[in-house]
């Protein structure tokens, strides 16, 4: 798949200065050099400042549900990535006990369910209803020490990753899904667990996930080293 730059701000960037308005990611090929990477590291502070960890997500109503079929599916290997033999989700970094789960484990764990609506960078958006474990919920069975700001998920898509704020990670509103508008995710939209969450744009939500590490540090992403926004809150 190609996305082109972002064609949506987000509100907050609006509200934080027509400066952003004249700039495009697609302008320089090292957007975080310079006046762009300036302003990055200035909404990045402003953002983190304004995000809520307590706020929701508004939840969608039932009539709001975008036919299944009209919800793109995104995945940067040629062809659907298929869940190996044996997976096991992997977690591991900052935390007391590192261990890994089959997804029948993972499904023991609290199950979380909502509605919301899914932005991505290139300007469409689509309503499901999600439901899988909080990532807050599996941090609690592993231990995960306090001290790790960050949370990276890996994939066996091609190597597709993000790394996100410890926040946001931990906000309500974010689960390792592995279910779809009631039914079992399908391999088109991340086999078998994705992350899912109301609090950052699309491409912040790694499908076919492998691994989940807690880290001191931010590591990158597959779009974020190529340029977009790092904390791409919505
Ligand atoms: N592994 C993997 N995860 C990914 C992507 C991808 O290409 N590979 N694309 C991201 C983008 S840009 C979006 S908008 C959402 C799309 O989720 P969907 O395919 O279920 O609609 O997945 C995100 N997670
Ligand atoms: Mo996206």
């Amino acid at each position: 798949m190609s996305e082109a730059g972002p064609r949506i701000l987000t509100r907050r960037r609006v509200l934080l200065g027509a400066a952003a308005l004249a700039t495009s990611a697609c302008d320089s090929s090292r957007p975080r050099e310079g006046f762009l990477g300036a302003m990055e590291r200035f909404n990045q502070r402003a953002q983190t400042a304004l995000f809520s960890p307590t706020r929701l997500a508004p939840e969608e109503p039932v009539e709001q549900l975008t036919p299944p079929r009209d919800f793109p599916h995104y995945f940067i290997s040629d062809t659907v990535p298929l869940a190996p033999a044996g997976w096991r989700l992997e977690v591991g970094g900052l935390v007391s006990q590192p261990r890994s789960f089959s997804l029948e484990e993972l499904q023991r764990l609290p199950r979380t369910d909502y509605r919301i609506r899914h932005h991505c960078v290139e300007g469409w958006s689509a309503v499901a209803s999600w439901h899988g474990v909080r990532v807050s919920d599996l941090a609690r069975a592993v231990g995960a020490d306090p001290r790790a700001g960050f949370v990276e998920f890996r994939s066996f898509d091609s190597g597709y990753y993000s790394s996100w704020d410890a926040p946001g990670a931990l906000h309500a509103q974010t689960i390792l899904a592995y279910g779809m508008n009631g039914q079992p995710l399908e391999p088109g939209h991340g086999a078998p667990l994705r992350l899912y969450s109301g609090v950052k744009l699309g491409y912040k939500m790694v499908k076919y996930l492998t691994t989940v590490r807690f880290l001191p540090a931010a590591s990158g992403g597959y779009w974020e080293d190529r340029g977009y926004e790092w904390f791409a809150g919505v």
